[in-house]
């Protein structure tokens, strides 16, 4: 994944309302704010991919969803603690694009460019949405036989059984283009903060807890080659309309945190990318 001046593409794959835009945000002003492990080697040539959350953020506000059919990439050249140079290209774009690719199961020519190319894949996954989940393996037997004529609904697929899928169809992708181990894997459980848990709550046991059928397939197919991190990229809640005046004097560069796999929070935003980098084994 390294050398020298590696250029190093990171993968994201996370559907609408994961919490893609604002993490990439935030990322960027710790990059910038020199507040994280990662380090500008020199300016950025092009972040505006970021700027209307930037801006929403500075005002203490959330910002609205990614318009449907954007695709933006930043590259960051960056240097880790240990050195290593990077040119990171991280992206942002409207979760609608992965789930028509979970549904069509037909990967467009970039999306497969991506995939190939990319030397580590983040999976973004909030789990609060995944609450109250319910499908065609958790809908009790009794209940479809109850149903009266004309009220049956088609069970829907859980949020874990689509990412399963998605997960499926990018090993699939990789395998058309190279053989050798599949690219390290983060599992980024998102917007932490919601949930409430308690201080020290490793992010892999709740994984299990909650998302079970994709904790077991990343567990048999990545091994040692996943970390699963939790992210909390403000660190609270943000309103659309009412402005939050004391994430606004903090600042969103002080605001948020990673949950370490032992259960630690540390307020280093660039953990995710730093495990990739080092599960790669250079
Ligand atoms: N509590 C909390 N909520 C968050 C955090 N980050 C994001 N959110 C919430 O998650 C929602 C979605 O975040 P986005 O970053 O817009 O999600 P996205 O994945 O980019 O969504 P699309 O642009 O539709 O693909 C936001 O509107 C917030 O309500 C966080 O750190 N904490
Ligand atoms: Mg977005």
């Amino acid at each position: 994944m390294s050398g020298p001046d590696a250029n190093v593409r990171i993968a994201l794959f996370g559907e609408s309302d994961n919490g893609k835009s604002h993490y990439g945000a935030q990322l960027l002003e710790r990059i910038e704010a020199e507040k994280c492990e990662i380090k500008l080697r020199v300016a950025a040539a092009d972040v505006s991919a970021f700027d209307e959350v930037r801006w929403r953020l500075g005002a203490g506000l959330l910002a609205e969803h990614t318009p449907s059919g954007v695709y933006q990439d930043v590259v960051l050249p960056v240097v880790d603690a240990g050195g290593r140079a990077m040119d990171l290209t991280w992206p942002d774009y409207a979760g609608e694009q992965v789930r028509q690719l979970i549904d069509s199961r037909a990967m467009k020519r970039e999306w497969l460019d991506r995939t190939q190319a990319a030397h580590g894949w983040v999976l973004i996954v909030r789990p609060k949405l995944a609450e109250a989940d319910d499908d065609i393996f958790s809908k009790p037997l009794a209940h479809v036989v109850r149903t009266p004529d004309g009220e049956a609904t088609k069970p829907r697929r859980s949020i874990q059984a689509r990412l399963v899928e998605l997960l499926q169809i990018l090993l699939h992708a990789r395998g058309l283009h190279e053989r050798g181990p599949v690219p390290p894997l983060v599992v980024l459980l998102s917007c932490w903060d919601e949930l409430k848990l308690p201080e020290g709550t490793k992010p892999n046991d709740l994984l299990n807890e909650q998302l079970p059928l994709l904790a077991s397939f990343v567990r048999s197919n990545w091994g040692a080659r996943a970390s699963v991190l939790g992210l909390s990229a403000l660190g609270g809640e943000l309103d659309m309309k009412q402005a939050n005046e004391s994430f606004i004097d903090r600042g969103p560069e002080n605001s948020g945190f990673v949950v370490e796999a032992d259960g630690r929070s540390n307020p280093d935003l660039t953990v995710p990318i730093v495990r990739l980098a080092d599960m790669s084994g250079n």
